[in-house]
């Protein structure tokens, strides 16, 4: 097998592109379809400072990695999440990533450790709140991120999600029929309303595949584990369906998703009558000033829930 590009011997096939790729070429495909992704979304410019979503896992330090190799000005933000054997060692890829890369490319990392800014690691707070873990660290994670991009004047936020977890996240908003999740599934999020930063995704067009073999063939050490708390979830069986399908019919997933974003585009409302629809519903939280539909936004009810139900346990 050689490389569609330069015919010498190839490190990776990629059967949805009916291609196959040396590791140099490799790497400049994957950066082309991250700038693709880019420009074509509208995600951001060259003077724009980008705060990048980092959890130690392949895709999130590969973006970072793409970003800076593309001249991008991008700082990380990591959540510690307190998850015994699991954040110690996803903390510690992000820290040596970092040292050893990021901090060449004048770039930094901030990290928001849940232990000391709630008062006590994300399974004890979902305990004390009756909620699924994952519900809570999704809250959690979601304020501190627009709290970090906000305040600390970030044009946008990415993320590194995937072509897989946008594939799978669709099929299961389509299996529900969750119509106003639909309208949010756009690579791009601009900040419709003011306290809201702006949010993109500039790997959805990669598959896991690929940055996986990215992450690999840029000698990238991340955390290989998946988060404890993500067995048995609906998203992972999301993910095995289609890949079930992708090797039948290689192509699915990107013609699925891609498709549904061409489609949408067609069908979107203009942007500004959505900013307007927000800004109608949203008002600052009566305790942090963040933007909320409600008096009081989700995580200052969850934390005062918590505060509650700790004291009352003591
Ligand atoms: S990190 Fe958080 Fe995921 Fe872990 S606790 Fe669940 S939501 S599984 S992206
Ligand atoms: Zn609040």
């Amino acid at each position: 097998m050689n490389c569609t590009k330069c015919k010498t011997k190839a490190v990776i096939d990629l059967p949805r592109h009916n291609a196959a790729f040396c590791a140099p070429c490799f790497t400049t495909y994957a950066r082309d379809q991250t700038a693709y992704a880019i420009k074509h979304e509208r995600m951001f410019g060259r003077d724009d400072r980008i705060l990048v979503a980092v959890s130690g896992g392949k895709d999130s330090l590969a973006l970072w990695h793409v970003l800076l190799t593309l001249g991008y000005r991008a700082d990380a933000l990591y959540v510690d999440l307190g998850i015994p054997g699991y954040s110690a060692k996803s903390r510690e890829k992000v820290e040596r990533f970092a040292e050893a890369v990021a901090r060449s490319h004048g770039a930094k990392l901030l990290i928001h450790t849940v232990q000391d800014e709630e008062g006590a690691g994300i399974k004890e707070l979902s305990d004390l709140v009756h909620r699924p873990t994952c519900a809570t660290c999704g809250t959690i994670k979601r304020y501190q991120f627009n709290k970090a991009a906000v305040e600390q004047d970030y044009d946008v936020m990415a993320t590194g999600h995937n072509l897989d977890d946008e594939a799978a996240r669709l099929l299961g908003n389509m299996l529900h029929w969750q119509e106003e999740y639909l309208d949010k599934q756009s690579p791009t999020l601009p900040a419709s309303v003011e306290g809201f930063a702006k949010k993109v995704k500039p790997l959805y067009r990669l598959s896991e595949r690929e940055l996986a073999a990215y992450a690999v063939l840029n000698k990238i050490d991340y955390i290989v584990e998946e988060c404890p708390m993500a067995k048995g979830s609906k998203m992972l069986l999301y993910k095995e369906v289609l890949n079930r399908l992708e090797t039948e019919s290689p192509g699915t997933k990107h013609r699925f998703y891609w498709g549904f974003l061409e489609k949408q585009a067609h069908a979107q409302p203009a942007a500004s009558s959505m900013a307007e629809k927000d800004q109608a519903l949203l008002h600052p939280c009566g305790i942090c000033g963040q933007p909320t539909t409600g008096e009081i936004c989700s995580y200052c009810k969850m934390m005062a829930r918590a505060k509650t139900a700790g004291a009352e346990s003591r």
